[in-house]
């Protein structure tokens, strides 16, 4: 079973007060209050670091993981521009990986680590990576919407209290908005093409959909997590507030290209300003998240052969003879 035993488990409030010297703890949180960024070398609760292991090191999984369903339509993009700007885009998502783990890394767990728990299953990943990617469309949709939502979370959470994350975000914000003009554009040219392009691209919003709603996480009120990191400004933002303007922000662009979305239900409410919407299956995330979706274990697969093997080039790079290597000129 993947995902490990703490899903959906509140932390201890224990965990959260009586370990840590009070003085301390006021300390960490007064600085926390005025807007300060923690440095790996400053105090900080154990809960703290515990909790920015676990959401940093999941989003450094998600990237590269988050890497294999566009990656499967490089070799067939509909034509040698497409091909390039897919190629590079793929290519940013992992170097995003790289940027996590680092940030992770000042924490105190080690990469080797964060990787055997992803490869055994230990450690989640996003949801939306366990769908698979059947058509052109698909890897235009997730272009355009998977990463318009990371756009909306990160650049939240890029404001918020742990330094070296936030510098990570950063960086990776400004390249995920290249990938979603990309997207727009990718989309938009299916939209307004063929009546065979526009049921395409159609059906591939469908398939979409339910995941990207997951996406943002459970709804605040079965959200475990949640509490702690908006306290400790990790979270800026909830879930619930993210998903609603990511659909402010976006279901508009869906409609206005004349395609629809597969909920009856939605709509803006327009005395509260409050998208409404019919729930997603949240049995079904749980499931997925969990290790049980439709690609979970060819993922996962894939992530186990680049181990194995990568693991000569790492050996050979750790090797003590690699030092007296002439660097190239
Ligand atoms: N997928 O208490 P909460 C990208 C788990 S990057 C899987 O609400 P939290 C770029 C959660 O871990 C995408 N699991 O959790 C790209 C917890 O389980 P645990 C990733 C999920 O942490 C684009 C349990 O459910 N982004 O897409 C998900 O407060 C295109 C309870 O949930 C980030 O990682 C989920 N969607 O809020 C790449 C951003 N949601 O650990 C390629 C940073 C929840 O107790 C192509 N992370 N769970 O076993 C966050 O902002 C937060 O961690 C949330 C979840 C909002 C994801």
């Amino acid at each position: 079973m993947y995902g490990g035993g703490n899903t959906f488990e509140a932390p201890k409030p224990e965990e959260l007060e009586t370990n840590e010297d009070p003085q301390l703890l006021a300390a960490f949180e007064a600085r926390i209050a005025r807007g300060e960024k923690i440095e790996p070398h400053d105090w900080m609760p154990a809960l703290y670091r515990k909790q920015l292991i676990r959401m940093i090191e999941q989003h450094a999984h998600s990237e590269i993981i988050g890497a294999l369903p566009e990656g499967t339509w490089i070799t067939r993009a509909p034509s040698f521009k497409r091909k390039m700007a897919l190629m590079a885009k793929v290519q940013d998502e992992v170097g995003h990986a790289q940027l996590l783990y680092g940030a992770a890394e000042t924490l105190g767990k080690s990469r080797e680590a964060m990787l055997h728990d992803l490869i055994t299953g230990k450690s989640k990943y996003s949801n939306i990576f366990n769908y698979p990617a059947f058509t052109w469309a698909d890897s235009t949709v997730i272009s355009w919407l998977v990463d318009a939502g990371a756009i909306v979370n990160q650049t939240a959470n890029a404001k918020g209290s742990y330094a070296p994350y936030c510098r990570a975000l950063e960086r990776i914000c400004a390249e995920e908005s290249f990938h979603l003009k990309y997207g727009h554009d990718a989309v938009v040219h299916l939209a307004t093409g063929t009546p065979l392009q526009r049921q395409m691209v159609q059906e591939a919003l469908n398939r979409w959909w339910p995941p990207i709603m997951h996406f943002f996480g459970p709804p605040d009120k079965m959200s475990v997590h949640t509490e702690v990191l908006v306290r400790w400004k990790v979270k800026m933002a909830t879930n619930d507030e993210c998903r609603q303007q990511f659909m402010d922000m976006y279901v508009p662009k869906i409609w206005e290209l004349g395609l629809t979305l597969p909920d009856p239900n939605l709509r803006k409410n327009a005395e509260t300003g409050v998208w409404e919407y019919t729930e997603p299956d949240w049995e079904e995330f749980k499931r997925v998240i969990n290790g049980d979706g439709p690609c979970n274990k060819e993922r996962l697969a894939v992530r186990r052969t680049a181990e194995e093997r990568g693991a000569w080039v790492r050996k050979a790079l750790l090797s003590p003879k690699m030092q007296y290597v002439a660097p190239l000129a």
